[in-house]
């Protein structure tokens, strides 16, 4: 059922969903990373005082880049994703893939503090205690013990799902930056927005899915969620609908609702675009109105396997101030 609001709202916007950098502006990007690192050596990102440094350093990307990064802020798009080419990512610089759990960069490493600049740019770069040790910046890498776990870790088909989508505090926007691809191009990243899916649904159904009818399990390593908390997988404006699903760990409660979800997730489906990222792309989801998961691939566990860098972004980093478990942006 379309609605006519919501079509006109999407489509007013030109479509800035993408964006390469011209050779210039990579080296522009590069000697800004180089500049922030000569100027705090041995810098971590997780501390304060680079990320305040990071902030103000991200205000001198090249201006187009800071125009995208600005616009998609405001507007996600109908895709709900902004992807950026060329950023610069020296293949030869970097070091083995990691094939540990829980994987992370916490030194200023130039795709680190990349990933950073863009993330802080655009909005406030956190982290969740429970996840990943806390840190900023996550290696999205496969792990051989994880390869058929719904995680970040796995090779089989990850289902979309909102990133943490259990949790008050999600991220607004995820940014993955691709260090490595895997051997054979074809691990996708895919992306479906409810901002197209919409229009397949009927009213009965958006209706139904705002009700809290559904339940979404944290995983077993967050202490923080109460998966008896029911909630609806849609919300915010009726024509213009956020959603929070994660069909791994969302159920209905009753089988009316587990009817709805699953036409949701029909619809979510045929509206859904698969991504292969390349070394140097970077690509921000909107976790509000887009959910996403990935192909599955065959690692081969030997150092130079896929490799994304991932950013949680707020857009007001007040948001989640009650969960803030120390004098950084890390929240319980
Ligand atoms: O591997 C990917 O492309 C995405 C995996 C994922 O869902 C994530 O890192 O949050
Ligand atoms: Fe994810």
């Amino acid at each position: 059922m379309s609605s006519v609001v919501f079509d006109h709202r999407i489509h007013q916007h030109v479509d800035q969903s993408s964006m390469t950098l011209t050779d210039q502006e990579r080296t522009r990007v590069r000697a800004l990373v180089e500049e922030l690192n000569r100027s705090s050596p041995d810098g971590r990102v997780d501390d304060p005082r680079w990320l305040t440094r990071a902030r103000l350093h991200s205000c001198r990307l090249p201006v187009r880049l800071l125009e995208s990064l600005r616009n998609f802020r405001s507007e996600p798009g109908p895709d709900g994703t902004l992807l950026i080419g060329n950023l610069p990512v020296d293949a030869k610089a970097l070091p083995d893939t990691p094939s540990v759990t829980d994987s992370v960069e916490r030194g200023a490493t130039a795709p680190a503090t990349t990933a950073m600049l863009l993330g802080q740019q655009i909005g406030d770069v956190f982290a969740f205690r429970d996840e990943k040790h806390g840190a900023l910046v996550h290696n999205v890498v496969p792990v051989p013990s994880l390869a058929r776990s719904q995680s970040n870790g796995g090779s089989v088909e990850l289902e979309l799902h909102n990133e943490n989508a259990f949790h008050p505090h999600r991220p607004d926007l995820i940014g993955l930056l691709c260090l490595r691809s895997d051997h054979e191009g074809k691990a996708g990243t895919l992306f479906s927005s409810i901002r197209k899916a919409r229009v397949l649904l009927d009213d009965a159904d958006v209706a139904l899915l705002r009700e809290p009818r559904f339940v979404t399990e944290a995983p077993p390593s967050f202490r923080a969620g109460d998966a008896a908390l029911t909630h609806g997988v849609l919300g915010g404006c009726p024509d213009d609908p956020d959603i929070r699903v994660d069909f791994n760990a969302t159920r209905a409660t009753d089988g009316e609702a587990a009817a709805a979800l699953r036409r949701l997730g029909g619809a979510l489906a045929e509206v859904a675009s698969e991504l292969v990222l390349r070394p140097g792309d970077m690509a921000f989801l909107d976790n509000r109105v887009v959910v996403h998961g990935r192909t599955e691939f065959t690692p081969r566990y030997d150092g130079s396997d896929r490799w994304l860098h991932r950013v949680y972004v707020h857009l007001d980093g007040r948001r989640g101030l009650s969960h803030r478990v120390g004098p950084g942006p890390v929240l319980a």
